[in-house]
């Protein structure tokens, strides 16, 4: 199993099909209230996470990534301020941030350990973003 923390949320490989019910290939993201895939996930087992230059790198036995060929490591491009991971920044994003402000919790995108208002700055920054 292969743990990382990446845009405030925790991210795991491993070999699995589901985490927490939900279906999730090799790879799931927690973001603070229920896991989720990413994409479709990988087609075997992750054994390592990095986080490089504001991306999160995956290395391990796949061949493929979200039903694209990338053999042995895959990228994942997060967008700044995506609390809940539905690829836009919006006010669910916001509600997320200020109900953990103040706190270690799930607004924490910056990494600083706690939610406060750069975190907020990040959000407001990106707001009405959508992932291509
Ligand atoms: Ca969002
Ligand atoms: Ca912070």
């Amino acid at each position: 199993m292969a743990l990382a923390i990446y845009n405030g949320q925790l991210f795991a490989g491993g070999r699995f099909g589901t985490a927490g019910g939900q279906p999730c290939r090799n790879v799931a993201r927690w973001d603070g209230q229920t896991w989720r895939s990413l994409g479709a996930g990988v087609d075997d087992f992750v054994r390592a996470f990095a986080v490089h230059n504001g991306e999160l790198i995956a290395g391990g036995e796949f061949i493929e990534a979200d039903g694209h060929l990338s053999p042995y490591w895959a990228r994942w491009v997060g967008l700044k301020g995506d609390l809940n991971g539905d690829r836009q920044v919006d006010q669910e994003d916001l509600a997320i941030l200020i109900a953990s402000f103040e706190t270690d919790g799930a607004g924490d995108i910056d990494g600083d350990g706690r939610t406060d208002q750069s975190d907020l700055g990040i959000v407001l920054a990106h707001y009405g973003r959508e992932c291509p």
